[in-house]
């Protein structure tokens, strides 16, 4: 990477934003795609808010030229996009459906001949039916079809695609979905069996990496997207940065919500020993062989970072949590804006795994509508972004290595069981009549873009 320039990021910094297959596609029936887990919990009474589905979403299958246009004008370097694994494959594994191949075939063309560079996701959650019924990630045999699945997209794009992510955000399809039941599959599993799930789709990662790099026609450049449990000092002393790093890589109990569960085993082959003391006879029997089989060397660690909490140092450097003010901002997800999270969460993952970081995801859910003057004015996500991309200015600054970013998301879309309650995107989508129309923050991003970021402010002045 080359250093940071007058304006804070690299030269060759990928501005990027990203979505995810069944969050825009729709078109779940169409051209020989197979159902997925998601397509089921849809049909489930009362699992998605206001019944909605992702079956036509932003029927981003049909207009995917008219989206890449967006992009272009937008001036993207970079799209996070993901991979329908049953268009890809009906029924998981097996047959070939050689028209959804098709479709991601002519988006990365489309997205090359405007000059942005492809972020293929293989997996985000729409997990093929079939192998569900089949025993889904409980199965032993899901680590090889995950893999094999990787091998059919990987030998179809490579020779335009040199990004890859393997799977996003492991603790919601498992944690959500299999732990809590409130995203896909929708099943309510004891540990023993949620532990064993994670197992397997920590295997089916590290046997992808290994597929991605035998098959890739062009040198690949691989990473996963976790999220993770973000944790921030309440001051700049060192002792509450010690506390907070040490709280951003603790199993605290008996918790999906961490970080080191799922990334430890893929970084270092081993699962870390808090979560090992908590979770006791719950964790798989598991060879050394399976730890290995997890460890495969990446090149960057991707980082959904969205909101953080503040600990300061309490009695013996314990982490105590540091109370957000009265009328603190929150989103319309109610989520907290914490800008500061862009800062730490790279720098800590930097120290901790020194891999190069692609901040895979970052944005906010606003109420936002057409106005009687047909334009969208989103403010607070453009007084959102700017606050975090000066954040991640001040990490890079610093000497954290940052390839890129990538807002969450492109458009507004299916936001899982909040169905299209939630809007994050720089383009508005209205759901009936399927018209975009960019958000005042795609034209402040553009402008952003276009300056390598220089339009941001000034850092404002820190306590
Ligand atoms: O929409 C999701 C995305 O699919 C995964 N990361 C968080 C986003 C906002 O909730």
């Amino acid at each position: 990477m080359k250093g940071p320039t007058a304006e804070g990021f690299p030269k060759n910094f990928v501005w990027g934003a990203a979505t995810a297959s069944y969050q825009i596609e729709g078109a779940a029936t169409e051209d020989g795609r197979g159902p997925s887990v998601w397509d089921m919990l849809c049909r489930r009474p009362g699992a998605i808010w206001g019944g909605h589905t992702g079956a036509v979403g932003c029927d981003h299958y049909h207009r995917m030229p008219e989206d890449v246009e967006l992009m272009r004008t937008l001036g993207l370097k970079g799209y996070r996009f993901s991979i329908s694994w049953p268009r890809i494959l009906p029924a998981g594994t097996g047959r070939v459906n050689p028209k959804g191949l098709a479709f991601y075939d002519r988006l990365v063309d489309a997205l090359l001949a405007a000059g942005i560079q492809p972020w293929a996701t293989l997996f985000h959650w729409d997990y093929p039916q079939d192998l569900y019924d089949r025993g889904g990630w409980l199965s032993p045999d899901s680590p090889k079809w995950f893999a094999d699945y990787a091998r059919i997209v990987v030998r179809a794009l490579s020779d335009r695609v040199t990004h890859w992510m393997t799977q996003n955000e492991p603790q919601c399809y498992i944690g959500l979905g299999l732990r809590d039941g409130i995203h896909a599959p929708g099943e309510k599993l004891g540990w023993r069996e949620v532990l064993l799930a994670a197992h397997h789709s920590m295997m089916g990662h590290g046997l992808a990496v290994r597929a991605i790099r035998a098959t890739a026609r062009r040198r690949p450049l691989i990473g996963a997207a976790p999220v993770g449990s973000h944790v921030i000092p309440a001051s700049g002393s060192a002792r509450d940065v010690a506390t907070a790093r040490r709280a951003t890589f603790a199993v605290a109990g008996r918790t999906y919500w961490n970080t080191t569960w799922w990334t430890d085993p893929l970084i270092f082959g081993r699962y870390p020993a808090d979560g090992l003391k908590a979770f006791g006879a719950d964790v798989p029997k598991h060879s050394r062989r399976d730890l290995e089989t997890m460890r495969a060397p990446l090149d960057f660690f991707g980082a959904n970072i969205y909101q953080s909490e503040a600990v300061r140092a309490g009695r013996g450097g314990a982490a105590e949590p540091a109370a957000r003010p009265v009328g603190h901002a929150l989103t319309a997800y109610k989520w907290p804006v914490t800008p500061d999270a862009l800062y730490w969460g790279p720098k800590f993952f930097w120290e901790r795994y020194k891999l190069p970081i692609v901040v895979t995801e970052n944005g906010m859910s606003g109420a936002d509508w057409v106005g009687l003057d047909g334009r969208v004015h989103d403010h607070a996500r453009i007084d959102y972004l700017a606050r975090y991309l000066i954040a991640l200015r001040r990490a890079i600054r610093d000497g954290v290595p940052v390839l890129g970013y990538f807002q969450w998301s492109l458009m507004d879309n299916f936001e899982w069981a909040e169905g299209f309650k939630e809007r994050f995107g720089l383009i508005h989508v209205d759901y009936t009549t399927k018209k975009r129309t960019p958000k005042d923050s795609y034209e402040w991003y553009r402008d952003l873009i276009a300056t390598n970021g220089a339009l941001l402010p000034a850092d404002p002045a820190r306590p």
